[in-house]
């Protein structure tokens, strides 16, 4: 009796589960197969449009986008994507790096096919003075894109356009593919214009929400996983400052990058790294968040074991969900975050993706 009564709850929890899933919202698998992975003491690596180019080539339309600078080095691909909307407002072909927007598509479709995860951030013009992202001439930029504010109108054609873009991410069964999307990022510093000395705190959760609202209520983007990503350099109250709330907020994320002359700048990167992960760990677990590394790296990679002696000693014993390096530009001298075939990190690299917690995918 007692096995017929498990086997009928244990059939019937199956059911469930299977319901629960195949009725789950894309955004909702997606997090929970992070928390699982988390789960498994794994840390997932991703980097900035890695199938796009590298530090000496470029994909063209029609290519395969399956080859990255990490693969060239390592075998194996990185397991996070991630990509940028800057443009996309604007309804050009290209993102503000070149990237044509269908060839962005394309490679986070077939990444995703290929069990990747797709992460989008978004470096929009500047919608009151027609400059860029890095344009903060004036601090009336937020406030001018919410209700009421002269610019309102069309920032809402930028986020029906942002929508639009985003609701084409689409499996072979035409349903929306997951995609972490963390917008306003590192506003805790002062380069963007949504930074912290461009708005109020009132502003900037009102951008979050009347972005959030638009893309997720009134546009139905069910895969959108929302990352608020703070700069580093503040603590655990400079970090909760302006959080948008539970609500909207899925992924406690960080932007913390290496600065200065190596190897003097490797201890003050990581005990900064390790202390700010520390206290996001515990605001995690408060608020019941995975957490991540957003963007980090050392541009040019100028200390050959940045990856096991640096990197990985400060990320290793945290529960993070995965850790993503920048760009590799092929048009900007000595900007890239990973390393490619002859670059003197190359070795160090592969110990570092040989090491059994850290994610990549085939
Ligand atoms: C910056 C640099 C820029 C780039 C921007 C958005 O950190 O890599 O060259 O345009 O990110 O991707």
């Amino acid at each position: 009796m007692k096995k017929i009564l498990a086997t009928l709850s244990f059939a019937a929890a199956v059911l469930s589960a299977c319901t629960d899933k195949d009725a789950s919202a894309p955004a909702d698998i997606l997090l929970s197969d992070l928390r699982a992975s988390v789960e498994e003491g794994k840390i997932l690596f991703g980097q900035q449009d890695a199938y796009m180019y590298g530090h000496s080539w470029r994909a063209v339309q029609g290519d395969r986008l399956d080859r990255s600078d990490v693969r060239d080095v390592c075998g194996k691909n990185p397991a996070v994507l991630g990509l940028d909307l800057g443009g996309i407002e604007l309804s050009g072909p290209e993102n503000l790096d070149g990237n044509p927007f269908a060839m962005m598509r394309q490679a986070a479709i077939e990444h995703y096919s290929r069990g990747g995860i797709v992460t989008f951030s978004w470096h929009p013009r500047n919608p009151l003075t027609g400059g860029d992202s890095w344009d903060v001439s004036s601090d009336k930029v937020v406030t001018s894109v919410l209700e009421g504010g002269e610019r309102h109108g069309v920032f809402m054609q930028w986020l029906s356009a942002c929508a639009d873009y985003l609701d084409t991410f689409r499996d072979a069964d035409g349903k929306r593919i997951p995609l972490i999307f963390r917008p306003w990022h590192e506003h805790t510093g002062s380069w963007f214009w949504w930074g912290r000395d461009l708005c109020t705190e009132e502003e900037y959760l009102a951008l979050w929400k009347l972005t959030y609202g638009y893309m997720t209520q009134e546009r139905g983007l069910d895969n959108l996983v929302w990352a608020y990503s703070p700069g580093a350099g503040v603590d655990a109250e400079g970090y909760m400052e302006r959080y948008p709330g539970d609500g909207i907020v899925d992924i406690l994320g960080l932007d913390c990058y290496q600065y200065g002359e190596v190897p003097a700048s490797n201890a003050v990167y990581s005990e900064q790294l390790k202390e700010t992960l520390s206290f996001m760990e515990k605001l995690g677990e408060e608020h019941g968040k995975t957490i991540a590394l957003t963007e980090t790296g050392l541009e040019g990679l100028p200390y050959a074991g940045w990856w096991t002696e640096v990197l990985y000693p400060a990320i290793k014993d945290c529960p993070l969900a995965y850790v993503l390096v920048w760009r590799n530009a092929s048009d900007i001298p000595g900007h890239f975050y990973a390393p490619w075939p002859g670059q003197e990190s190359e070795d160090d690299f592969r110990k570092f993706a040989a090491v059994g917690n850290i994610g990549f995918i085939e």
